[in-house]
């Protein structure tokens, strides 16, 4: 490849400080070190976690940052040692990486690699340097990832290699909304047949949620949102119920409990709010009922410890519980074989150019999921 080695100038979006729009920047990219990948990034969605990055509400993100994480491209070049992929194969960048050695990969319960932001901060590389600069500054990496770069450089144990057939404007998803709601549903609640569900917040995230809910075979799944715009496409991916929580004088909590007699069998917060979360976890059966937090909260939480004592399971889930760059790959699969639909989660593409747009449409609740081809 004529680029291998060689610095690359190519476009992204920078986030200089928190509070700022995203500027669209030349940028330099330096080629893979040993162990990594460089990508070219046909394709990104734009996540709310992004959202989040922009405002400054999530912890440990280091600016000046490029930002992304929902991005599929091609392997431009490789570093020394790299053997999993080479230069021309489509890949997903993983902002939850799969080393397969620490003692979480080895264990067939737990996806939560031990390389992951928990553990050490992926805000530059593993060797502790960055490959992005601009303007003479070093840029920060977000996750790893940094998908709204034309070009982002990715340790290999964070990168899936899937098939060649894949359409990347499409399985870009992958990488974040749809595996983790999807996998909220499929591995983490493990919905059984003929149950019922409640899905808090109607996004990308949780509209996949409904998806994995309606794959597990749930027999009933009740959607609530503020916003009643987005019930018609939550009805089109498997919602049997909508429920606008602003139509109800009473607690949501407690119109769900009405709607179902005992509550949920399991219910999802997707959305990353206090009062939702706490909603969402009194939504479910008080003694069987389980309870998935998808959503991230910026401020700690107190609940009545009565609503886990009378048996209520809570937990959280990290990108749906996949065991990242064996399970994305397959999902990419299922999706080739037509097992699930997510081309319906993408209401709008843009031009890269456009990110701030798409970031306007996601606060404006018109978007689902936009994606920027570049
Ligand atoms: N009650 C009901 N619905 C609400 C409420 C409320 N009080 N407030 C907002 N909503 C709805 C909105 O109308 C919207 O439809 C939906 O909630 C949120 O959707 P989006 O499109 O803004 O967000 P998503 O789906 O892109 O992302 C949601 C997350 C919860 C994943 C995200 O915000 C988050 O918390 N991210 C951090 C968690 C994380 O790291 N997840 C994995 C990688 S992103
Ligand atoms: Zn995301």
């Amino acid at each position: 490849m004529a680029t291998a080695g060689k610095v690359i100038r190519c476009r992204a979006a920078v986030a200089w400080a928190p509070g700022k729009p995203l500027s669209v920047e030349e940028v330099e990219v330096a080629p893979p070190k040993a162990g990594e990948v460089r990508i070219k990034i046909v394709a990104t969605g734009i996540c709310h976690t992004d959202d989040h990055i922009l405002k400054g509400s999530l912890p440990n993100v280091e600016f000046p940052v490029i930002p992304g994480h929902e991005g599929a491209g091609i392997v431009e070049s490789i570093g020394q040692g790299v053997t999993s992929v080479k230069p021309g194969d489509k890949v997903i960048p993983l902002c939850l990486p799969q080393c397969g050695e620490c003692s979480f990969c080895q264990n067939p319960e737990s996806n939560c690699c031990q390389k992951s932001h928990f553990s050490e901060p992926q805000n530059l590389l593993p060797d502790k340097t960055s490959r992005f600069s601009c303007k003479g500054k070093q840029i920060h990496h977000f996750l790893w990832v940094s998908t709204f770069a034309e070009y982002t450089v990715v340790p290999e144990y964070a990168v899936a290699k899937i098939d060649a057939a894949a359409p990347l404007d499409k399985v870009c998803l992958f990488g974040c909304g749809f595996s983790t709601g999807y996998g909220a549903a499929i591995n983490t609640a493990k919905v059984k047949p003929g149950s019922t569900c409640a899905v808090f917040g109607l996004g990308g995230v949780g509209l996949s949620v409904v998806m994995g809910c309606k794959a597990a075979g749930a027999s009933r799944i009740i959607a609530v949102d503020i916003n009643s715009d987005k019930f018609a496409k939550a009805k089109e991916l498997g919602a049997t119920d909508c429920v606008n929580p602003r139509d109800f004088k009473k607690p949501i909590q407690e119109v769900l409990t009405e709607m179902t007699r005992q509550g949920v069998d399991y219910s999802f917060e997707a959305i990353g709010h206090v009062d939702t979360m706490i909603a969402a976890l009194a939504s479910c059966n008080m003694n069987t009922g389980v309870c998935v937090m998808v959503g991230v909260l910026d401020s700690e939480i107190s609940i009545d410890p009565v609503l886990l004592l009378t048996g209520r399971t809570w937990k959280g889930t990290m990108l749906g519980g996949w065991k990242t760059r064996e399970c994305i790959p397959k999902l990419v699969s299922s999706y080739l074989e037509r097992k699930f639909n997510s081309d319906l989660l993408i209401t709008h593409t843009l031009p890269f150019a456009k990110v701030n747009e798409g970031f306007e449409l996601l606060h404006a609740g018109k978007s689902i999921r936009t994606v920027l081809l570049f």
